[in-house]
């Protein structure tokens, strides 16, 4: 690993950089040549999707789209590392927790179930079998099944997803926490009232018809790699490219892309972002309110002239509601209210108004520079006021574009993984398989961990992800998850969640996507859901990383049928299911209309698409209109309360957005760099204005730790950071996460959705003793 070093980086995005980069991942994870095949099956038409995002490709029959981060993300499963039983009885529990994120999932891929021994502080191996006994006597044992909860986090394939969730009802609670709930869940709660649908609406094709795009709080050259060759090929074409970002992302600057022989030679490479805005830690709000003013007034100049209205008078007056009162509320706010809550001047709002009256046919996307935030609902709802304005929704080259971030979290949702699940659902689940579903809300991410503290969850059951580490409070949720009777974690790599475990606990490894799943003898694909609604087939080409891992849908199905003793649909035992994945998918059309006839449209050249009626102005919601909505601006911005409730240190408050690195896949770390970002060999930095260090005494390569303020009064802390001074708003810091998620409060949510709000998490900075 390189040294430890604080370097800009001036080159674009991609690039030579990227390759160079891909062949070290390979190398770590002792991949030989062998290796490159793998990587250039993904996204291929008999290959397996991607396990990295969920941007979508090109029809999934294209050419090979390289992605330096996708190929880390492959590389990472690949691995040639296992962490076998002798790894478990070399180590207790205890020394395991000693070690950081990045060196626990180093050790490769799990290859045997384990259970957890308190007498020898280890996991030792126990045979699929009884492990699915112990959590069918534990689930059976309790005497309220919404004294247990499940959690998914989104690479789960439909097929396993809907099987899960089919169990977890049978069995009789809606206990569903899922990273959704931490990710993109104030889009999902923002976008039906006003469009019908909890998705984008826009398609790969609409992105080349596109004139101007408008992106708010992502990271693409990072977390969406393969969008940067969309975002090339339109400024390529002339497209206007907006970036609406607290910093200065170089993949929104610059992107070499590394198939094109001309920009790797030039080492030049394509400049993406015509305007580049930085507004304040959540101030995206009134940032796009104070846009809409520009329009709004300069609309009413035009009509006051005589000239044509700048508004879409056709589209508001046939298919949207509530444009009068949405209206005048933004003509009440003030310009210099707007101002200060954005922290973007009146003059750059009325420059990216006026980009917005321009564009033909626009598409705004988000990420969770948008969704972690306390007025993430109300923030998606005034860009899509934005859009609606123009009538930007429901024609090509225009639209609503959500980034999604795990590679199947938008299908899982779609199969029924949801906390909240709708009536109808429920109505027709029970239909199809004779059962009366739970109808009672369960949980999220956050209320679960609140559940778990006070007793009301015992048994925890976790289909992928690391959940000690991804969610807030991280000592809170620890003392939860150590509270429960039994956890149990269908994972392929070992992480923190493992060691931070319940009194009984396993460890059930699993196949990846990149793997070979065979059921009674026949290659089995998977479906997955991208970020535009696109359904297609995953096939696995690696031998499995050892012959005792079983698919996901096996081990749903091992602990469904442990527990129910029968399962539904008129069939005796779960694992008929699972004997052909093409059994679920009929299970799935007959649960969903829009999977009708899956089994066939799913093997179509690219897959299909789910139905998103608004793409053609068709509006499912309650009044059949897309909806204009009100939000004024709130008397206090967050920052502001947490400033009153600092007392004495308000002056020293600063607001913390928790970001990804370079080399990381959420808690997974690959590497220790963030080379667009100039870090190298090290993750515990932050990222700090100049003027804000001066203020507060401190100069750039001192070590800080950081203290939350909360009005609980709770101490909450991340120790021993290097402060770097960087091109970043006052007032906004931002670090890594997870190092930074023991900051993050338990009730610290977004209005309406539960989102934790990462991106703005109020702190101060203190310097460590020498
Ligand atoms: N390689 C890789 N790929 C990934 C992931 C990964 O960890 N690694 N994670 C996957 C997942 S689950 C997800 S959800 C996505 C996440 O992808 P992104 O949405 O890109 O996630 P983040 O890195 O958290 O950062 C979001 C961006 O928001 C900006 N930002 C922070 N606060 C604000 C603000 O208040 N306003 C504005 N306008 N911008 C702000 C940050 O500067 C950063 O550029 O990526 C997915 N893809
Ligand atoms: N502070 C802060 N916290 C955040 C965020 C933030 O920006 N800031 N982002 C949030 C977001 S957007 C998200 S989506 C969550 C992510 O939360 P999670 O989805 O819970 O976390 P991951 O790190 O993606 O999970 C990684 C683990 O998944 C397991 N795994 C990998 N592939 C598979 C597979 O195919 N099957 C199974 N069963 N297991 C597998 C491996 O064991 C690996 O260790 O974190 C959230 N937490
Ligand atoms: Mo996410």
């Amino acid at each position: 690993m390189s040294a430890s070093k604080i370097a800009p980086y001036h080159r674009p995005a991609g690039g030579w950089g990227a390759l160079k980069n891909v062949a070290i991942q390979l190398v770590t994870q002792g991949i030989p040549l062998k290796g490159a095949r793998t990587l250039l099956s993904a996204n291929q038409p008999s290959g397996f999707d991607c396990p990295g995002c969920a941007w979508p490709d090109r029809d999934h029959a294209s050419t090979f789209e390289f992605c330096e981060n996708g190929a880390k993300a492959v590389a990472a499963e690949a691995t040639r590392r296992r962490v076998t039983p002798d790894f478990f009885a070399a180590h207790s529990v205890t020394d395991l927790l000693a070690l950081d994120d990045y060196t626990l999932e180093g050790y490769g891929r799990l290859t045997h179930p384990m259970r957890y021994d308190a007498a020898t502080d280890r996991y030792a191996p126990i045979a699929w079998d009884d492990a699915f006994t112990l959590i069918g006597e534990h689930l059976r044992a309790l005497p309220d099944p919404d004294q247990a909860a499940f959690y998914t986090s989104g690479r789960t394939s439909n097929e396993a997803a809907f099987l899960y969730q089919l169990f977890v009802r049978q069995y009789g609670t809606n206990n569903f926490p899922d990273c959704s709930n931490m990710c993109h869940e104030p889009t999902s709660v923002g976008l039906p009232p006003t469009v019908g649908i909890g998705k984008g609406t826009v398609t790969l094709d609409d992105f080349e018809q596109a004139d101007t795009l408008l992106l708010f709080g992502q990271n693409p050259g990072t977390n969406h790699p393969r969008m940067l060759g969309e975002l090339r090929e339109a400024a390529r074409r002339g497209a206007t490219i907006v970036s609406v970002n607290l910093l200065h992302e170089r993949g929104l600057e610059r992107f070499a892309d590394p198939q094109s022989p001309t920009e790797m030679l030039s080492l030049g490479g394509t400049a993406i972002s015509n305007h580049y805005v930085t507004p304040a830690c959540g101030g995206d709000f009134a940032f796009v309110k104070g846009v809409i003013k520009h329009v709004l007034e300069r609309d009413a100049l035009a009509r006051a002239d005589g000239e044509p209205a700048w508004l879409d008078d056709a589209f508001i007056a046939e298919h949207t509601h509530g444009f009068d009162d949405f209206a005048a509320d933004v003509r009440r706010e003030r310009w210099e209210d707007l101002e200060r809550a954005s922290g973007v001047s009146q003059a750059q709002m009325q420059q990216i108004g006026e980009v917005y009256l321009r564009g033909e046919r626009v598409i705004a996307t988000w990420g969770m520079g948008i969704t972690q935030h306390r007025h993430a609902v109300a923030t998606i709802q005034m860009i899509v006021n934005l859009m609606l304005l123009r009538g930007n929704i429901g024609r090509p080259g225009a639209g609503l574009c959500p980034v999604r971030g795990h590679s199947n979290v938008q299908g899982d949702r779609t199969v029924g993984i949801n906390e909240k699940p709708s009536p109808d659902f429920l109505d027709r689940l029970g239909q199809v398989f004779a059962f009366a579903p739970p109808r009672r809300d369960g949980l999220n991410v956050v209320d679960t961990i609140s559940a778990m503290r006070d007793g009301r969850i015992k048994v925890f059951v976790c289909m992928g992800g690391n959940f000690a580490m991804a969610t807030p409070d991280t000592p809170r949720t620890w003392e939860g998850l150590r509270q429960c009777d039994l956890t149990v974690h269908v994972a392929t790599k070992l992480n923190r969640s493992h060691l931070v475990h319940g009194r009984d606990a396993l460890i059930l490894p699993c196949l990846g996507r990149t793997e070979i799943d065979v059921q009674e003898g026949a290659v089995q694909g998977i479906t997955v859901e991208d970020s535009m609604s696109m359904v297609h087939l995953s096939y696995g080409i690696n031998a499995p990383a050892s012959e005792h891992l079983r698919s996901e849908l096996a081990i749903v199905a091992g602990i469904a049928q442990a527990t129910m003793g029968h399962a539904l649909g008129g069939v005796d035992d779960w694992h008929w299911y699972v004997q052909d994945y093409d059994r679920i998918r009929d299970a799935i059309a007959a649960t969903f209309d829009d999977f009708a006839d899956f089994n066939r449209r799913v093997r179509q050249r690219g897959g299909f698409r789910l139905p998103v009626p608004p793409s053609t102005r068709q509006w499912l919601t309650a009044n059949a209109r897309a909806n204009f909505t009100t939000h004024p601006l709130p008397h206090e911005m967050p920052i502001d309360v947490a400033r009153r409730q600092a007392g004495e240190r308000s002056a020293e408050v600063l607001q913390l957005a928790t970001i990804r690195s370079h080399d990381q896949y959420n808690t997974t770390i690959y590497g220790l760099n963030d080379r667009y970002r100039g870090v190298f060999g090290q993750r515990r930095v932050v990222f700090a204005n100049a003027q804000d260090l001066d203020a507060r005494g401190l100069r750039a390569g001192e070590r800080v730790d950081l203290v939350g303020v909360w009005h609980d009064g709770v101490a909450r802390r991340a120790d021993d950071f290097l402060l770097v001074a960087y091109d970043i708003p006052r007032g906004c810091i931002a670090a890594y996460y997870p190092e930074t998620n023991a900051l993050v409060p338990l009730d610290a949510i977004t209005d309406g959705a539960g989102t934790p709000t990462s991106k703005s998490i109020p702190v101060v900075l203190e310097r460590r003793a020498a």
